[in-house]
């Protein structure tokens, strides 16, 4: 984790070139009068291992000015975390037993790759990237996906359970009720998004998704504009919680393009999290929450129940923020 000199150390330097962060006064929906903060760069995480990935990624942002090297390498911490069984092959299996991945990368410029229902990738981050820049495709799912990274070069790893996902898939075995309920232990993914000191933007987005799903089942995390959505002429979202309730609103693209109307990232979370409750009938089993920032540097965060933060990265701190929710 940067450590508090050389995080004022850049301060001073991000200060003396790209200029101080703005805040100013504003007025909420409400009418109350508020601070709202704008920065820039700016880097936000789902949930708090977003803290060290976001370390990384402002590391990177920093020393290349490359938004989306930082949000690649950023969630690339997370995806090696062996104490996280919701991203990378330490994951949580699927009812077969088996790891399978979904992860996203989107670039402001509409360019985006992805993958889903991969195994034995270490960093499917990476094999979305290279499926947006070496492919004329979007997105590439199952064996296909696994032989695209022979042809990439990419090493596959042993498809071996962690000891701490097999223990758990041990238990869950013994009654192995097919029931996909996201609570607090199983719904970690990483969605991160940064936007750069010159206005670019990228968003990454990487799971092992719902623990226990259907052999072949595809979450919210790979489908642009469900877990991700980046487009520099408004702003970013990503999304985390039961894929299959984002997926039902689009949620990262209808947050985006509430931005576009005029709402504020915290606005369009808001409204993304109401939209998503009235079309998802058994609401009491969900948890979902989005990130947004737009162009300007404001960002937002909202979820359907207690539980979620985020992580925020930039000149001013390193926070984890609890978001705001919906429902009690
Ligand atoms: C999924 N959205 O596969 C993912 C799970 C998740 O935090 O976000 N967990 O549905």
């Amino acid at each position: 984790m940067t450590n508090r000199r050389s995080f004022i150390k850049k301060s001073l330097l991000g200060t003396a070139i790209i200029g101080p962060t703005l805040s100013h006064m504003a007025c909420n929906a409400k009418g109350d009068s508020k601070i709202e903060e704008k920065h820039k760069p700016l880097i936000l995480s789902t949930w708090a291992h977003g803290m060290p990935a976001n370390d990384r990624a402002w590391e990177v942002l920093l020393s290349t000015g490359d938004v989306l090297n930082a949000v690649e390498q950023g969630v690339m911490v997370t995806e090696l975390d062996q104490s996280n069984l919701s991203v990378g092959l330490q994951g949580l299996p699927d009812r077969e037993g088996i790891p399978t991945l979904d992860a996203s990368i989107m670039l402001g410029d509409g360019s985006c790759g992805s993958v889903g229902f991969v195994r034995q990738i270490k960093h499917p981050i990476s094999l979305a990237r290279k499926v947006m820049e070496n492919t004329p495709h979007v997105m590439l799912v199952g064996e296909g996906a696994r032989q695209f990274a022979i042809e990439e070069g990419y090493e596959l790893e042993e498809e071996k359970l962690s000891p701490r996902a097999n223990e758990m898939f041990q238990d869950w075995k013994k009654t192995s009720k097919y029931k996909p309920i996201i609570n607090i232990e199983n719904h970690d993914t990483i969605g991160m998004i940064a936007l750069g000191p010159d206005g670019k933007m990228a968003g990454s987005c990487t799971t092992s998704g719902l623990a226990y799903k259907m052999h072949g089942r595809l979450g919210d995390s790979p489908i642009i504009g469900a877990g991700l959505f980046v487009d520099e002429e408004v702003g970013a979202a990503t999304a985390t919680g039961l894929g299959e309730s984002i997926i039902r609103i689009c949620g990262s693209f209808l947050i985006v393009e509430l931005m576009r109307q005029g709402r504020s990232p915290q606005e369009a979370c808001e409204e993304a999290v109401r939209r998503l409750i009235s079309k998802n009938k058994n609401i009491d089993d969900i948890q979902a929450g989005f990130i947004a920032f737009n162009k300007e540097g404001e960002f937002g965060a909202y979820a359907v129940r207690q539980g979620f933060n985020y992580a925020v990265h930039h000149y001013q701190g390193q926070n984890l923020i609890d978001s705001k929710y919906k429902l009690t």
